[in-house]
């Protein structure tokens, strides 16, 4: 196996991702800030996780809770300022935990000073190129290139021009076409490493080379993105940021990409291509879309699902790539309520669901309030719903005349809103989470806090921390490799871990139902003993044959 072998900092260490928003308000203004993730570094010390990858907290307009980026250089005013953000940095590297920070470069707000400066100067701006400015074409857009939140991708700028938004429209997309742009942006990237950041994400990344004649698209959904996904110079622009930027200090890099298959990961995080250490990519996640309808709750596919994750894995550490480990982050619903059970196997399918992902080979990310097993919002009303995307969606059905309960029900299980509610870190009026009402509704299952999680010893919590635990303890984990066993069953999904003439054992079963299973053994292994489950065992020299719900077992063999 050529390729990801050799030890990174980052390779043994599980991230922890904060949306600041949501995660703890310190001064009761109902919105989570910095000094309020400072208060909480000693909890997630505690549970173990050594990045923090905190969402974007840059000044913005917050038009897409900071995905909208109107100056790189400074702390938005919501979440504090930057004397703030440093001390947060200082206390977090005494506790010695790593900040990732989260970067936007596809697009800039329009409130940022490069577009502004164009409305002003039009053509005569020395902003001009930093952005995608195309004439339209009789009166109507330049192309026919769609935006992901829905609607027209273009919006006109002045006179007859437009500028392209792949996202809202009050997010431009920037020209990396431009060389003067390519280097602002490196710029800014030091300026935060030198501030000491450990790492960055990289907001969809993968869209920022454009196929440069523009053309209508009546093939991909949204129209226009086989233009811009993974595009001609991507593999450039990356090896640049990388030589003139990573390659300087010992930072990790994540990517966010879509469109994405295995091959692609590879060329992306091969350590010889020198771009980014990992990507996210979200494929095994639109498995419970009816039929392909992101917002039409249909029945998931687990079994499609495994085999997803599966190949990944095998395609991935073969082609000498690093996986990023991923069920949520706060795009998503919340897993448990997806794939999981919200009652009765509530703790069980949690602890199965972090089980099944984290001895898996690659970086495990963990969401906010995931390793307390929180669930989606609940909301029944379209007003619950603060995020961009969920209203647009809301209005573009409305319009095409469809029914409110449809929509809603739709809303109710894509929104992105569902993984953004505040943290529940007690059962008080506002969860731990504020005094003031909070910026967005607490979940409907206020029953489910840190505070009770840290008082049960059996709780999903520590459940994570003992996960989190024997990742920094075997390299098995880390560097082990994977292999399937029981291909094709539709609910169980079986795999070892090797390494060193050590071999280890997953099984998970992802259904609410008992049944019998002979499960296969490697030839010639037996049992040593259970590392880890979801179950009270007595029995742990023979494999189970009656499998329990949502049953998760890992076993030393020898
Ligand atoms: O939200 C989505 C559904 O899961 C995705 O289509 C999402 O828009 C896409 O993964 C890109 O996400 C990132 O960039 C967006 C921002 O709104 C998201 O929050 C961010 O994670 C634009 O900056
Ligand atoms: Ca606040």
């Amino acid at each position: 196996m050529e390729g990801n072998t050799k030890m990174e900092w980052w390779k043994n260490a599980c991230v922890y991702q904060v949306y600041p928003k949501s995660f703890q308000d310190s001064n009761d203004d109902g919105i989570g800030d910095i000094n309020g993730i400072h208060m909480r570094l000693p909890y997630l010390k505690k549970l173990g996780a050594k990045i923090i990858w905190i969402t974007p907290m840059y000044t913005s307009p917050q038009n897409d809770n900071g995905y909208d980026i109107a100056d790189y250089y400074n702390i938005d005013r919501l979440f504090g300022t930057m004397e703030d953000f440093d001390l947060m940095l200082e206390e977090a590297h005494l506790l010695g935990l790593k900040i990732m920070m989260d970067i936007v470069v596809n697009h800039t707000s329009t409130q940022h000073a490069w577009f502004q400066d164009i409305l002003i100067n039009k053509e005569k701006s020395s902003y001009y190129d930093y952005y995608i400015i195309k004439p339209g074409k009789n009166g109507n857009p330049p192309n026919n290139w769609e935006s992901m939140f829905g609607g027209i991708g273009w919006e006109p700028l002045f006179d007859d021009y437009y500028y392209l938004h792949v996202f809202d429209k009050t997010q431009a997309d920037l020209n990396w076409e431009s060389e003067s742009l390519r280097q602002d942006i490196y710029k800014m990237m030091h300026f935060w490493l030198k501030k000491g950041v450990d790492g960055f994400r990289l907001d969809v990344i993968n869209l920022i080379s454009k196929q440069q004649d523009f053309q209508d698209d009546s093939m991909s959904s949204p129209k226009g993105k086989r233009f811009y996904a993974n595009g001609p110079r991507m593999h450039e622009f990356l090896k640049e940021m990388h030589e003139q930027v990573f390659k300087h200090y010992p930072c990790v890099s994540v990517g966010e990409m879509m469109s994405m298959d295995p091959q692609k990961a590879i060329d992306y995080t091969h350590p010889n291509n020198n771009e980014v250490d990992m990507i996210f990519s979200f494929q095994h996640l639109k498995v419970d879309y009816k039929d392909g309808d992101r917002w039409t709750k249909g029945q998931p596919n687990i079994k499609e699902m495994i085999n997803i994750l599966d190949h990944w894995q095998k395609s991935v550490n073969d082609g000498g790539g690093w996986n990023s480990l991923v069920w949520i982050n706060h795009d998503q619903p919340r897993v448990v309520s997806r794939f999981g059970n919200e009652h009765k196997y509530h703790k069980v399918s949690a602890k199965m669901l972090a089980t099944a992902m984290h001895l898996l080979k690659g970086t495990p990310y963990i969401y906010q309030g995931e390793e307390i097993g929180m669930l989606n919002a609940g909301f029944k009303s379209i007003d619950s719903y603060k995020d961009v995307e969920s209203i647009n969606i809301y209005q573009k059905r409305l319009d095409a005349g469809e029914e409110v309960s449809k929509i809603m029900e739709g809303i109710a299980y894509q929104s992105r809103d569902n993984g953004r509610t505040p943290m529940q870190w007690t059962d008080e009026l506002g969860s731990g989470f504020s005094n003031k009402k909070p910026w967005l509704a607490i979940g409907e299952r206020k029953d489910i806090t840190v505070k009770d999680a840290l008082i049960d010893e059996d709780s999903i919590f520590y459940h994570y921390q003992k996960l989190i635990q024997l990742r920094e303890n075997n390299e098995i984990l880390v560097y082990g490799d994977y292999n399937r066993l029981l291909v094709d069953h539709d609910y169980i999904w079986c795999y070892t871990r090797a390494y060193n003439g050590e071999l280890w054992y997953v099984m998970n079963y992802f259904k609410d139902e008992t049944i019998t299973c002979d499960l296969p053994l490697p030839k010639g292994s037996t049992i040593e003993k259970i590392i880890l489950s979801n179950y009270e065992d007595s029995d742990v020299t023979v494999i189970r044959k009656r499998i329990r719900p949502f049953e998760s077992i890992v076993y030393k063999l020898k």
